[in-house]
């Protein structure tokens, strides 16, 4: 197979070596693949046609809020039933805060200022970055590991080399630092991911089809820890200046995913945190109910998810980019407008949603309708025109699941 080899501008970085400067000139010329290099200088298996995309990402640990605010974002009154199940902490419980590891986007290579996401952005949530390209360019990610446990970014639907898959599973490949499959903590690592026509859409989707990307060191923990975010990559010749897609007002992207944070890096330590004790409480009080828990059941038929009402229970968090019973921050869109919903799921086998709108419809693959079906590391597209002015829920349909906090709101201006 012929190899391209785009020759730029490398630019000195601090600690991680060669970098592609975004605004480098390039050149194509053909090149045999035995000859070519190392991946990191910048070689593709494709003709890049179109921008280099560079983002600064890091692993960063957090404290994460599962239900911001002190009250039921839905109705606006105490918190009930179920909801106490997941929002109250004692010596047995954790509550609604849990130590956890997200991507987050960085200004520059000295990952010294975050990249601020506007209001109308926040409810992306525990979501990382949303990485956009076009067919045809080539996405170059400066990840910074800022955690202590080894990550990594493993992308799909792109087009990657060895180096730049992100995931650990074959000990030959380790390399530590020069491989990106498990970046160790404080390292830097640059993946190089390129966007050839099998990344993007095809006959039957719109212009832009959206991608997962995770951690994938020990994939079930890093993902429970919190580390996922979207790709969105639009047709060759389809995008605006901003890296949106051309045709659509507003975008809005939904994880449907339920955090179990049992098998997070971090339970040990939010149990030491947050419950104030040194025991590791998913053995041995699997599924014993608290005394809240108790209260809970005498307040509410329903005050029970379908896991039961013990620690471990508590800890599979039912969320929509990490917001659980309404908290997740307005999407906010007007009448008329072309919106683009980009829907993912992740996670265990319990990760089959069902997301619903209230007050509108989509097309999906060409068919009309209001709920959609995701399986676990489903990606979706759905376009909406809404007609119906008004303050509408959006929630997964299976009742377990909504009942156990998967839902969120929209907003429609006339
Ligand atoms: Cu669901």
């Amino acid at each position: 197979m012929k190899k391209f080899i785009f020759t730029i501008t490398l630019s000195l970085f601090s600690m991680a070596g060669s970098l592609l400067a975004q605004n480098a000139s390039m050149e194509h010329m053909a090149m045999d693949h035995k000859k070519a290099p190392s991946k990191k200088t910048g070689n593709t298996v494709y003709p890049v046609t179109g921008k280099i995309r560079t983002y600064y990402i890091a692993a960063d640990e957090i404290p994460w809020d599962y239900m911001p605010g002190d009250t039921d974002a839905m109705t606006g009154k105490p918190y009930t039933g179920v909801e106490k199940l997941f929002a109250i902490r004692d010596s047995v419980r954790i509550g609604k805060v849990y130590l956890k590891a997200i991507y987050r986007e960085y200004t520059d290579s000295t990952f010294t200022y975050l990249k601020q996401r506007p209001p109308e952005l926040q409810y992306l949530g525990i979501l990382g970055p949303v990485i956009r390209a076009e067919v045809g360019d080539v996405i170059h990610i400066m990840f910074k590991n800022n955690a202590h446990i080894p990550y990594s970014m493993h992308p799909h639907g792109v087009l990657y080399e060895k180096p730049s898959e992100g995931a650990l599973y074959n000990k030959d490949d380790v390399n530590k630092n020069v491989d990106g499959n498990s970046v160790m903590p404080g390292s830097i690592f640059n993946y190089v991911w390129e966007v050839p026509e099998r990344a993007g859409p095809g006959p039957n989707d719109p212009n832009s089809i959206v991608w997962l990307y995770h951690s994938h060191v020990n994939e079930p923990k890093d993902v429970n820890s919190g580390l996922v975010g979207p790709i969105i990559i639009s047709a060759r010749g389809t995008t605006k200046p901003d890296g949106t897609p051309k045709g659509v007002d507003k975008e809005f992207i939904a994880l449907f995913m339920i955090f179990d944070e049992n098998s997070s890096w971090y339970i040990d330590q939010n149990i030491r945190s947050y419950c104030g004790r040194n025991d590791s409480l998913i053995k041995v009080k699997l599924d014993v109910p608290t005394p809240s828990a108790i209260l809970s059941i005498l307040e509410s038929v329903h005050a029970s998810t379908f896991l039961g009402l013990g620690f471990a229970a508590a800890n599979f968090r039912f969320t929509i980019n990490g917001y659980s019973f309404g908290s997740m921050p307005m999407m906010t869109m007007r009448k008329g407008e072309k919106v683009r919903w980009y829907l993912l799921s992740l996670g265990n086998g319990i990760n089959f949603h069902t997301p619903h709108w209230h007050g509108n419809t989509i097309l999906y693959n060409g068919n009309r309708t209001d709920v959609i079906a995701l399986s676990p590391a489903q990606m979706a597209v759905a376009d909406m025109i809404p007609d119906n002015p008004g303050m509408w829920m959006f929630h997964c349909h299976v009742d377990d699941h909504m009942e156990a906090g998967m839902m969120a709101m929209y907003q429609v201006l006339e």
